[in-house]
């Protein structure tokens, strides 16, 4: 954390973004902030994932079969419940690997799962996916075939597309030919529902902001005056995605023990995030690029999401 508040936002050069990485969003209270936004009327990307799920799954486990459900940024894994139900109907051994950085609520997430699905084994393991994925091998070996890898909730907008793709080829070189990809991504659409979704009427997304620079105060004892800083979101459509941003309100000195002091002035921001969105063309280039090939694409009626299965090219 501190190299990457070093790198992002001191040793910053005259009129480079500030930027820190979405991954420090999620601590406990950041994970719940997140559940929260799914439940808002404007985040339409949940509500249309689960409904793709909920009519695909089925089938596609019928078809597929995986001896093994390996997750990527699972979360509350509360989507993931329509895939591990569809599993159950034509499996019985099946193993659940969620993978995810924010560790307490991946404990709290295996917890309930294994209170829910008595006799599904789940092994939970904390990472940081921002590189690669990183499953130990002893629990890569032990998985029962096919696996379906899932990426879910189009967090794989929250990398950009040479960072996507090089860890889905990660991904990719732990597969055999039978292993699959389940990939939803956010769609481009009209620009107003996707910066809605993004400065949502409750300010919860506002929230979810702000709440970096806590884990910042927390995690480094650093001491940003987080109610200083608005939060602002924005579509950017020659690069196709929503930025994230904390502008400073004031002017403002922060302490940052172990990297120095921040000097910001009143308007100057800070990227927290990038959220993508795609069409087929840019998702079939990050697949191609991570030696994948769209095996099936599935988007609900007005085109807003897309349910991708891809399989080794
Ligand atoms: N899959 C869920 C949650 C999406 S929110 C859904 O579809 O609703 C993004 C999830 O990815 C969070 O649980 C967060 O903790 C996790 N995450 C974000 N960056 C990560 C990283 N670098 N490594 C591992 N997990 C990460
Ligand atoms: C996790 N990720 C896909 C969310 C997104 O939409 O990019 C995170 C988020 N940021 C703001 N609202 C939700």
């Amino acid at each position: 954390m501190l190299a990457d508040v070093r790198a992002g936002l001191l040793n910053v050069e005259d009129g480079a973004q500030r930027e820190l990485p979405p991954k420090y969003f999620y601590d406990h209270r950041g994970s719940l902030l997140f559940e929260q936004i799914t439940r808002l009327p404007e985040y339409y990307l949940t509500r249309v994932e689960r409904a793709l799920l909920t009519a695909r799954a089925p089938d596609l486990m019928a078809s597929l079969r995986p001896g093994a459900l390996v997750e990527l940024g699972a979360g509350s894994a509360e989507k993931t419940r329509i895939i591990l139900d569809a599993m159950r109907h034509v499996r019985l051994d099946a193993v659940y690997v969620p993978v995810d950085v924010s560790a307490a609520f991946l404990d709290e997430t295996a917890r309930r799962l294994r209170m829910e699905y008595v006799g599904l084994r789940v092994i939970p393991v904390v990472a940081d996916i921002s590189d690669h994925l990183g499953l130990p091998r002893a629990t890569a070996r032990m998985l029962p075939s096919p696996v379906l890898y899932a990426f879910l909730g189009s967090t794989i907008g929250n990398f950009h597309d040479d960072a996507a793709a090089r860890l889905l080829g990660d991904v990719r070189s732990g597969m055999t030919g039978e292993d699959r990809l389940l990939l939803g991504a956010d769609l481009v659409k009209d620009v107003a529902i996707i910066e809605a979704a993004y400065n949502d009427s409750e300010g919860v997304t506002a929230q979810f902001n702000r709440n970096m620079l806590r884990v910042l105060n927390h995690e480094l004892g650093a001491n940003f005056d987080v109610d200083g800083f608005a939060h602002q979101a924005f579509f950017d459509r020659k690069a196709g995605r929503i930025e994230m941003h904390l502008i400073a309100i004031r002017p403002q000195v922060v302490g940052i023990p172990g990297a120095g002091s921040l000097v910001l002035r009143a308007g100057e921001s800070i990227r927290t995030e990038i959220s993508n969105k795609y069409d087929r063309p840019r998702i079939s280039k990050i697949l191609a690029d991570a030696g994948f090939q769209i095996a099936a694409w599935e988007t609900d009626d007005a085109h807003q999401y897309a349910l991708v299965v891809a399989a080794p090219a």
